[in-house]
């Protein structure tokens, strides 16, 4: 009895300890209980939102369930992906041009009337001046843009208007232009130049083309959004660096008390194009603004700002200034007076400056480090401070005397975050209707949140829950590095395929039946065309020579969800991943004698092993011992 009480004693002090020991128990026993089930989704059970969420410099965009924050799936969008033979296959690779990577930073899903419509998800890649667009109906990269001619350090992007007329896109870094022309950066502000740029969406098939661009002073662009509603028609950039330095930016670039903000007017640009008032540089139209008013202004924002993000209602904009403990709301009603009525204060290098006092509502004192800024429709906003590593929800205007005079007062309340915050999402918050309900806040140091793997510690993002008056943490999890920017999409407002229907196959390539498929030669050009179905390739083999280009089709006849195979080529460097109903190619320069196996990646059935065949390669001239089996086998 006494042994069986000492026993449930130390039990009881054990998990005391567990539970107290590294971890800090400011969550207690019955919130945790609670938080635990606010993001459990059981076996079987599925979750409410996507959280599509940038791979950084891994140039790929994860996405990950809501609430449950468990990594679903990885689109490679900018680098390649032997796991769906991404950057393998010929479509894939000529996609990724002479590229092997890129830099995802801001993702935006499509838009019709400023809500989500489901079709795409548009990406842009900091490092490599290009935009990608995702389709949401096989969760695929369909198309990369770029590099855009003209523009470099694709940062401030991809920013989609309001119908996805345009992805809106500012340039991170100016050089000499056009691109290969080289000047002193000593000339820096003379001679370099940035860029904002309209890349045309189609609204049938979403391809994408650069519209047109407007020459800018040598600014750096950063953050920005779309305007909708009273501010339709409009776009909104920060950026660092108006002091126009080219050397020791941390120092030389943070000597003014306020930088520029781009107010655009992007309809005005697009009219100036039809109505020619363009210029063509690398086959763009060019709008110089000091030529074409009305398409570009500036406004000061408090020193070093980031993030400028437009309101649900389309009225307010708030930029966060990285410097500065507060952020500037702005008032697009009073933006447009200014506009209108001329309220200058003077000029750069010949664009008017609105006048400060006469576009702000106020600013409101959230904290140090604020970046971005979301919204949950409510009237509530919610700005991630880096240096204090917080949450900070905040009352929007209209704000009554006392509260305009004392900002203070709209300042409701703060959430610690682990740590240094980098940008937050707030499901739905780009559109005029913000699903609301859960933020994530993406960290930009884990700092020890992980058990240690080592020197390199994994990211956290942290799932909040902003339904009530206070905010809730709820639940943390590893987020693939570089997290950046992310979109929160409800599973019902998407509708992916589960296969790709073979009537909608239009591989001229594609074959269904035993009898289409075979391998010809013509020349030293070897075409192969196999069909992948469970568990058994056809044909199992492919006959060639050294010095032959072979060009291999292989089509996935399956029509059953989940059923997909791949097409490993064993010392050849060919991963292929062919999804049910889909064709894929590959082209392979034969270089060397030796018999190749090649083998099924995923597992298909029982018999998955199985699932394998031979390239015979022999050495140019050699007869084929099976007789023929170079030229057609059935
Ligand atoms: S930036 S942490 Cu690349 Cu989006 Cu703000
Ligand atoms: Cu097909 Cu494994």
């Amino acid at each position: 009895m006494r042994t069986f009480f000492n026993y449930l004693i130390a039990l009881t002090m054990a998990s005391a300890l567990v539970g107290c020991g590294k971890q800090s128990r400011s969550t207690s026993e019955g919130d945790r209980t609670a938080n635990a089930l606010a993001s459990y989704v059981a076996p079987g059970e599925k979750d409410e939102y996507y959280l599509f969420y940038s791979g950084g410099h891994s140039g790929q965009v994860f996405v990950a369930g809501i609430p449950s924050m468990r990594h679903i799936s990885t689109i490679p969008v900018f680098a390649p992906y032997p796991a769906t033979g991404y950057g393998f296959d010929d479509e894939s690779k000529k996609m990724l041009g002479e590229f092997t990577w890129g830099d995802v930073h801001h993702p935006a899903l499509s838009q019709t009337d400023s809500k989500y419509d489901g079709r795409w998800l548009f990406v842009n890649d900091n490092a490599n001046n290009r935009i990608a667009r995702i389709d949401l109906r096989d969760f695929k990269t369909h198309q990369i843009l770029g590099p855009i001619p003209n523009s470099i350090g694709n940062h401030g992007s991809s920013f989609i208007t309001e119908n996805s007329e345009y992805i809106l896109c500012g340039t991170r870094f100016s050089v000499p232009l056009p691109k290969g022309r080289v000047a002193d950066p000593n000339d820096y502000a003379k001679e370099f130049k940035g860029m904002l740029s309209g890349i045309k969406v189609d609204q049938q098939t979403g391809e994408m083309k650069v519209g047109w661009q407007i020459l800018t002073p040598p600014f750096d662009w950063d953050l920005g959004s779309t305007g909708k509603g009273p501010s339709s028609g409009w776009a909104f950039w920060t950026s660092y660096n108006t002091e126009m330095a080219h050397d020791t930016l941390e120092v030389n670039s943070t000597q003014k008390d306020r930088d520029l903000a781009a107010v655009v007017n992007w309809r005005a640009a697009e009219k100036a194009v039809a109505d020619g008032k363009a210029k063509t540089m690398d086959g763009v139209p060019i709008i110089d603004p000091v030529e074409v008013p009305g398409v570009l202004y500036f406004v000061p924002i408090g020193k070093s700002p980031h993030g400028m993000d437009v309101d649900p209602s389309g009225k307010w904009i708030v930029a966060g200034g990285k410097l500065q403990p507060a952020t500037t709301v702005l008032n697009f009603e009073k933006i447009q007076a200014a506009v209108n009525n001329k309220t200058f204060e003077g000029d750069a290098n010949g664009i008017p400056i609105l006048k400060y006092e006469s576009v702000v509502e106020g600013e409101v004192p959230v904290g140090l480090g604020p970046l971005h800024t979301q919204y949950d429709g409510k009237g509530f906003a919610y700005t991630s401070m880096f240096i204090d590593s917080n949450i900070t929800k905040w009352k929007m205007p209209p704000w009554n005397d006392a509260e305009k005079k004392d900002t203070n007062k709209v300042v409701l309340d703060k959430v610690p975050c682990h740590f240094s915050t980098g940008h937050l999402v707030v499901a739905g918050s780009d559109t005029k209707n913000p699903y609301g309900k859960w933020l994530v806040a993406m960290n930009k140091l884990s700092a020890g949140r992980h058990v240690n793997v080592g020197p390199s510690q994994p990211e956290s993002s942290q799932l909040i829950d902003i339904s009530g008056e206070k905010m809730k943490m709820i639940a943390e999890a590893y987020t693939e590095p570089e997290p950046h920017f992310a979109q929160i999409l409800k599973v019902t407002d998407a509708q992916p395929a589960e296969v790709y229907p073979k009537a909608e196959n239009k591989d001229p390539d594609a074959v269904w039946e035993k009898t289409e498929t075979g391998v010809t030669r013509n020349g030293n050009q070897v075409v192969a065309k196999v069909i992948a179905i469970r568990s058994r390739y056809n044909p199992d083999r492919i006959d060639a020579q050294v010095g032959d280009d072979l060009t291999v089709h292989v089509t996935n006849v399956e029509q059953t969800r989940d059923m997909i195979h791949g097409f490993g080529l064993i010392e050849q460097n060919v991963s292929i991943v062919i999804d049910p109903g889909e064709t894929k190619t590959f082209h392979l320069k034969l270089t060397k004698p030796g018999v190749f196996p090649f083998y099924c990646t995923n597992f298909c059935s029982a018999l998955h092993q199985e699932m394998q065949g031979y390239l015979v390669v022999r050495n140019a001239g050699e007869a084929p011992a099976t007789g023929g089996a170079s030229t057609a086998q059935k």
